[in-house]
């Protein structure tokens, strides 16, 4: 059984849905946001993860409608919690390179803006620092057209990429998440400690919002709060939840 061969017919069936994990914001730990995270339920292995799939659709280039299929997913969930009349939080969806790449990405997310009603605020992308230093200049332009649409940026596993941070400057981006990797030895290992505040204060600096990925511990939280770091996220809260899970979620912790 190839998983790459089935994809095209899995786009077509429907066969992939969105889990939400829950951002919060410190110190208060209420919810504020969520990233959707995409997984393919597959009619024989059940529940696929995306490191298996989503390298696949990015060889045969089927990463594209798969992508569209995503953020046009992640509108239409916003629209229904709004209609359902629930606080409007902020969702983020991961964009490939190669989508990144794509000629009319910009186009496309402003047509499914349009068709869905969302207010482009309450969406953001995630990108990392590999995909925007590939060109870094049409990078820029991008990033600048995206803006003009309304949407929020975010810099994903940050940390990890070689982004100069005059690029840094360069690139409106609102948001710096930093990589998890960071945050799993903070407390024990100083050297990461250390790291982490620099980063903190950096984007601090340069009027970013910071969020921490990969909180699993509460000693994470407190160091992190004490660093003046704005919103976390991690299995400590949640683990990526199917809509229904993490709607209830949401309206434990009013
Ligand atoms: O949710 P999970 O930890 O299994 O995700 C594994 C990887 O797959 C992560 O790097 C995540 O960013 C990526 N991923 C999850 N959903 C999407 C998606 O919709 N599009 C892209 N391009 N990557 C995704
Ligand atoms: O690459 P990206 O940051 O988009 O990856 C998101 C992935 O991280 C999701 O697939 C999710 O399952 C995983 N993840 C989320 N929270 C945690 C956590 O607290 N610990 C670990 N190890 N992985 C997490
Ligand atoms: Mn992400
Ligand atoms: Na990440």
């Amino acid at each position: 059984l190839t998983l790459g061969g089935g994809l095209r017919k899995a786009i077509e069936n429907e066969e992939f849905e969105l889990h939400y994990q829950p951002k919060v914001a410190l110190p208060d730990e209420n919810v504020v946001g969520a990233e959707a995270l995409i997984r393919w339920n597959h009619p024989d292995l059940g529940m696929v993860s995306p490191d298996k799939f989503i390298p696949l659709a990015e060889e045969s280039g089927l990463i594209l409608p798969l992508g569209e299929w995503v953020i046009r997913r992640a509108c239409r969930q916003l629209q229904e919690w709004r209609e359902l009349g629930y606080p409007a939080i902020c969702l983020s969806v991961n964009l490939s390179s190669r989508q990144f790449m794509q000629a009319d990405l910009v186009d496309m997310v402003q047509g499914i803006l349009e068709e869905t009603g969302v207010d482009p605020a309450y969406l953001e992308l995630e990108l990392t620092e590999s995909m925007l230093m590939t060109d870094a200049k049409q990078s820029i332009e991008k990033l600048h057209s995206f803006r003009e649409l309304g949407l929020t940026l975010s810099i994903d596993d940050f940390g990890t990429g070689y982004s100069s941070l005059s690029y840094l400057k360069k690139f409106p981006i609102q948001t710096l998440k930093i990589d998890r990797s960071f945050i799993h030895d903070i407390g024990i290992d100083g050297d990461n400690d250390a790291i982490v505040k620099a980063t903190i204060a950096m984007a601090k600096s340069l009027n970013l919002k910071v969020i921490a990925e990969g909180v699993e511990h509460r000693s994470q939280v407190n160091a992190l709060g004490g660093y003046d770091c704005q919103e976390v996220q991690g299995f400590l809260y949640s683990k990526p939840l199917p809509s229904d899970d993490f709607v209830q979620f949401m309206q434990k912790q009013v």
